[in-house]
């Protein structure tokens, strides 16, 4: 049985109430399993209409609850996650009623974006993470954490009194040898930080593509990817040769409906796929769209997952005079209420959906 050693923080959530019940969301330490256990809810979701385009949750065909904060207690490595759901009646809830759980950390930037580290996130498409002890992300007590979903039920059946357990495995400090420092990383197709990472898609085969430079050198131990319907995959390529780096791919059923998207390790040991600092990469989202449409903002790609800097001292940090940084922050505070959110980018910057641990 769990030990349940302290209570870190317990709060009710704020915004507007989407239920009778407002939400809450407790933090809690079992030291005993090295999990911190983050207890949300209650969540009323009824059923909705399949959301064929995007843009039909900016038309509030999901819920969004607003971002709720806690702090990080614990010295140590994350090292991932597990999400339970379960309805008033403690029957469990399909996890594909999540179109996005995302974790902010507002600690630490992101690598690639001037945007607050995604830490971690969960989808209809991802799995529960965990990565050997071997890696794990750095985290120090006092980080300043927030976490949001979006909902999005189009099973079929309503479900009442939803409770959510995320639980977030961790190494300790005094783990011998320490892990190698795992960062989240996030390459997007689209993206304007605090903006919308969303793009047309055309009839037929298409792509979308961005290049960027990071700011530090170092190795990519883990990739996942995220796709809308219709998405074949991302692929990373070096932008200076032209060569593919890795790739990937979408799993789709007959009519182009995206069930899953593929997840590549590289080495959880430390050897991973070397991405070198100052040098041109590119990520490009592939599509095949079979419905004879324009699909208007149908469409999201990009990649997450778990990158191993060469010098951690190199890191970028936040620079809170940065107008995108800014927006981004803005963004976050806008979630959930009436008129703010929208479904952008913050939706998805996570590792989340990384293998290497979680999207983690
Ligand atoms: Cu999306």
């Amino acid at each position: 049985m769990p030990v349940w050693t302290s209570i870190v923080a317990a709060f009710l959530a704020g915004g507007p109430a989407q239920a009778v019940t407002e939400p809450t969301v407790t933090v809690s330490v079992d030291s005993s399993r090295k999990e911190l256990v983050i207890l949300a809810g209650p969540f009323d979701l009824p059923n909705m209409p399949p959301m064929e385009d995007h843009g039909m949750m900016d038309l509030g065909m999901s819920h969004d609850t607003p971002i709720q904060r806690f702090e990080w207690p614990i010295d140590g490595w994350l090292r991932g996650f597990e999400l339970e759901l379960v309805d008033r009646g403690g029957k469990p809830v399909p996890r594909e009623v999540i179109h996005h759980m995302i974790m902010v950390n507002f600690s630490r930037r992101q690598l690639v974006y001037p945007a607050s580290e995604r830490l971690m996130g969960a989808g209809t498409e991802t799995e529960d993470i965990k990565v050997p002890k071997t890696i794990g992300v750095p985290m120090k007590p006092g980080m300043k954490l927030g976490m949001y979903v979006a909902w999005h039920n189009d099973t079929g059946e309503d479900f009442h009194g939803v409770q959510m357990k995320l639980k977030m495995l961790w190494t300790p400090k005094n783990q011998n040898p320490p892990p190698v420092n795992a960062l989240p990383i996030y390459m997007d197709v689209n993206l304007t930080v605090g903006g919308s990472n969303t793009f047309d898609v055309p009839p037929g085969r298409s792509e979308k593509a961005h290049e960027f430079t990071l700011p530090v050198g170092g190795r990519l131990l883990g990739i996942g990817g995220h796709l809308h319907d219709y998405g074949v995959r991302v692929r990373l390529e070096d932008a200076e040769t032209g060569k593919v780096l890795t790739v990937v791919e979408a799993t789709r059923d007959s009519a182009g409906k995206v069930t899953k998207v593929g997840r590549r390790l590289f080495g959880v040991s430390g050897e991973g796929l070397k991405l070198k600092g100052n040098h041109r990469y590119r990520v490009v989202g592939e599509y095949d769209n079979p419905t004879g449409r324009t699909l208007i903002k149908g469409a999201m790609a990009h990649m997450a997952g778990l990158f191993s800097p060469d010098d951690m001292s190199k890191w970028p940090t936040i620079d809170q005079a940065n107008p995108a940084y800014q927006r981004d922050m803005a963004s976050l505070q806008g979630r959930g209420s009436a008129d703010g959110g929208g479904h952008g980018h913050g939706d998805h910057g996570g590792t989340g959906e990384a293998d290497a641990h979680a999207g983690h």
